[in-house]
């Protein structure tokens, strides 16, 4: 492992009497790849203890309901077999984070913590150091990013203004930090009692427990987990692959399906990397690695740095604000409420099927993304109130939502990192994007008719 990844964040000073070592599992869900549990497993070893993973259901996280706690479930059900498997403790606790993993830390004799870049991941962190600095304990803290390929203040000091400024930055460092070392598979031997407080083999129950929103359903055409990721790179890599240059066409499925495994740590893009470097140099690989490596980081950056990522006053340019002032009053030529545009109900065809797809399945083919959130821009009275509710059914419906991705994506709806286009009503210099375009570019009456499909599945 590079140690860069490493951060000490505080040291005991004496010797510790801890009965083992604590991996806190927050944001790099999985067993493979996962520097940190690399690391718990390293310190271990050294003293002869035994390793224990916690994990913490929070039954609040950015409008996230069944939908997203099923996926994230089924993630942890494969985590905790081959937890066992490695004679690894495993507990699972429901609560606050400072509070649960003070309880066992007090025990431990190391804490180690993977890292999340949104504002309360860090907040979290930030909880559970002053909860632990409050009541004394003597006790290593460390912490490992495992979820960038390049760490993120190693990668770019401050904001990256573009993708043109972290590329160089990134794939000069690409190499140090192709960094995994496998596990060393001494085993553990777990005799101390410790239970979970949630039997995680029942989803449905522990979802009713946590009183967690079931307004939105589980996902028919998702499941979660490692060996689902492993699945889907396994298709992707041999079907999908050759033809990723041509993925804008909505009508063709031409994607990884991997953003939310990726979003809940299920996978690690180092993982992915490895597998993708393998293949001969194409248009295809470059395209996926400059999506894999320098826009999702380029995405880290920016919310590590924009303190208000998530805001709609501090989330873009200058230029683009200016804009959005000089175009307030123009007049919009339709006007939907929110539940008109959740439900689909609107005069635009090609959105009502991206919104479709996204309430049914958790996912949207990537262009449509843009395509659908670009008019909503355009039929809310005011740019705030669109922006507040794409981030609102991002949230609430995407898999892969609630992530640095999806802030920069909305953001870019309103100019962030792209650039000034010729002046229109309501879009003023932002780029613009209508159904024309569609037209011209793709098959997208197929995308409808697909959809169409699989809105009758779901009726059935
Ligand atoms: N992380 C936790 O440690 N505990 C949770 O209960 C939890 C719920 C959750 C629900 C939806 C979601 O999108 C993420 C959730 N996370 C939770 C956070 C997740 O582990 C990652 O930190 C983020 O997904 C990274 O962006």
């Amino acid at each position: 492992m590079n140690n860069a990844r490493l951060t000490k964040i505080m040291n005991a000073n004496i010797e510790q009497t801890g009965e083992y070592v604590l991996y806190w599992m927050q944001r790099s869900q999985r067993v493979h790849f996962n520097h940190a549990l690399s690391y718990a497993i390293e310190v271990a070893n050294a003293k002869g203890l035994p390793v224990l993973v916690a994990f913490i259901l929070t039954p609040t996280f950015l409008n996230a309901n069944a939908r997203h706690y099923t996926f994230m479930l089924e993630g942890l059900q494969e985590v905790e077999a081959e937890l066992k498997r490695m004679k690894v403790g495993f507990v699972i606790k429901k609560g606050r984070f400072d509070e649960e993993i003070t309880i066992l830390a007090s025990r431990a004799h190391t804490l180690v913590m993977d890292y999340g870049y949104l504002r309360n991941e860090r907040q979290w962190r930030r909880d559970v150091l002053d909860a632990i600095i409050a009541r004394k304990l003597a006790i290593d803290i460390a912490l490992l990013e495992s979820d960038v390929i390049v760490p993120v203040t190693i990668s770019y000091p401050k904001v990256a203004y573009g993708a043109y400024v972290l590329r160089p930055q990134l794939h000069k460092r690409l190499l140090n930090f192709d960094d995994f070392d496998h596990l060393p598979m001494i085993s553990h031997p777990w005799n101390i009692r410790l239970m979970s407080e949630v039997d995680i083999r029942n989803i449905d129950e522990v979802i009713s427990l946590l009183n967690i929103d079931t307004s939105v359903q589980k996902s028919r055409y998702f499941k979660g987990g490692y060996n689902e990721a492993q699945k889907w790179l396994r298709e992707f890599i041999s079907s999908k692959f050759p033809v990723y240059p041509q993925r804008s066409d909505p009508s063709l499925a031409i994607q990884s399906y991997l953003s939310m495994y990726l979003h809940f740590g299920q996978i690690s893009p180092l993982e992915i990397y490895q597998a993708i470097k393998l293949l001969p140099d194409t248009e295809a690989k470059e395209q996926f690695i400059e999506q894999l490596l320098v826009r999702r980081e380029l995405a880290f950056n920016y919310v590590f740095y924009n303190k208000d990522y998530d805001q709609f006053k501090s989330m873009t340019e200058p230029w683009a604000y200016e804009s959005m002032e000089k175009h307030r009053d123009d007049e919009r030529h339709y006007l939907y409420s929110d539940q008109e545009i959740e439900e689909g109900k609107t005069h635009d065809v090609y959105f009502n099927a991206a919104m479709d797809e996204m309430r049914l399945t958790g996912f949207m083919a990537n262009y449509m993304r843009m395509y659908w959130a670009k008019q909503i821009v355009t039929w809310k009275k005011t740019y705030e109130e669109a922006y507040d509710l794409i981030v609102r059914l991002n949230n609430q419906y995407f898999l892969d939502g609630r992530d640095p991705n999806s802030y920069v994506n909305i953001a870019w709806i309103f100019g962030k990192m792209d650039r000034p286009w010729p002046e229109k009503p309501i879009w003023g210099i932002l780029r613009s994007m209508n159904d024309a375009g569609l037209k011209r570019k793709f098959a997208i009456d197929d995308y409808v008719n697909q959809i169409a499909k699989l809105r009758k599945e779901n009726a059935s």
